[in-house]
């Protein structure tokens, strides 16, 4: 089977880029093909088109956010990209072989949307119980789609590399970090740095990094902005948001996918059972 990517496997630039600066950049990194039927697999969602349609031309200062979170009615190229032949090479060779599939989203950004401030996604670091503790180490890698892109200014991403590599205290803010006060447990500079990422983009991030969005103008040539993600963990006790499989996600698994799917599901009081 084709790989829906233009690249096979992570370089060793790319290797040194995710371990130093938290992050692997890859823009339009999607097969044109792959790029265009994920978009049209996204549109053709019936909840999307209904969003959509209620959203109309205009651009509402009010308008909300379309989220949803397990992103479960994907088409054909969305079930792929879980187990596309680049990204498990890319999860082999950044954090090895002991991983699972931890949960999934679809968002689409309109214009006059808000920004979202500078956070970590590392749910086991804002809680205290035992087992959050004992994971605080573990790998959580999250896999941002950008299938239509975006320009600097209307709603682009902006990370702060070598932001992983601080200490997740309470003390270490990202205002802090931004301020030079996390640079020597970084051994560098700490500094924002905001993407321009075409259409098919792909960022791998360690989910350590601080990471932001800008607002998007209601002016924004672009109506829209699509953003998919898929996020991994490191074998273990569930994330916040582990998401249940729809058993007919199992039905035709190959060993692969079935390894990646065999872990529990996050329910209330998993943490404190
Ligand atoms: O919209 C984006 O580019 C990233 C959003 C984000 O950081 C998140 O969903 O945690
Ligand atoms: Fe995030």
């Amino acid at each position: 089977m084709n790989s829906l990517f233009r690249l096979q496997a992570p370089s060793s630039a790319d290797l040194d880029s995710f371990h130093n600066d938290g992050y692997i950049y890859y823009p339009d990194v999607l097969t044109e093909d792959a790029r265009e039927k994920l978009i049209a697999e996204i549109l053709h969602i019936d909840d999307v088109r209904q969003y959509l349609d209620a959203l109309g031309e205009t651009s509402d200062p009010e308008a909300k956010s379309y989220f949803v979170r397990p992103w479960n009615d994907r088409g054909p190229v969305g079930h792929r990209l879980i187990d596309d032949p680049f990204v498990t090479a890319l999860l082999q060779e950044t954090i090895d072989n002991d991983y699972h599939f931890c949960h999934s989203a679809l968002n689409l950004a309109p214009r006059g949307i808000g920004p979202i401030p500078f956070h970590q996604d590392h749910h086991h670091w804002k809680h205290e119980n035992p087992v959050n503790l004992a994971e605080r180490d573990g790998y959580y890698i999250q896999i941002l789609y950008y299938p239509n892109g975006f320009s600097i200014g209307d709603r682009n991403l902006k990370i702060i590399p070598g932001s992983h590599l601080v200490a997740p205290t309470a003390d270490a803010t990202p205002e802090r970090m931004l301020a030079g006060d996390y640079d020597a447990d970084a051994g560098r500079t700490l500094a924002e740095v905001q993407l321009e990422v075409p259409p098919g983009s792909m960022v791998y991030i360690n989910a350590r990094i601080f990471h932001a969005v800008e607002a998007k103008p209601t002016d924004s040539p672009q109506p829209y902005r699509i953003f998919n993600i898929d996020i991994f963990k490191e074998a273990g006790p569930p994330h916040r948001y582990t998401q249940q499989i729809p058993p007919e996600w199992l039905a035709n698994a190959d060993a692969y996918r079935q390894k990646l799917f065999s872990r529990d599901a996050y329910h209330e009081g998993c943490w404190t059972a």
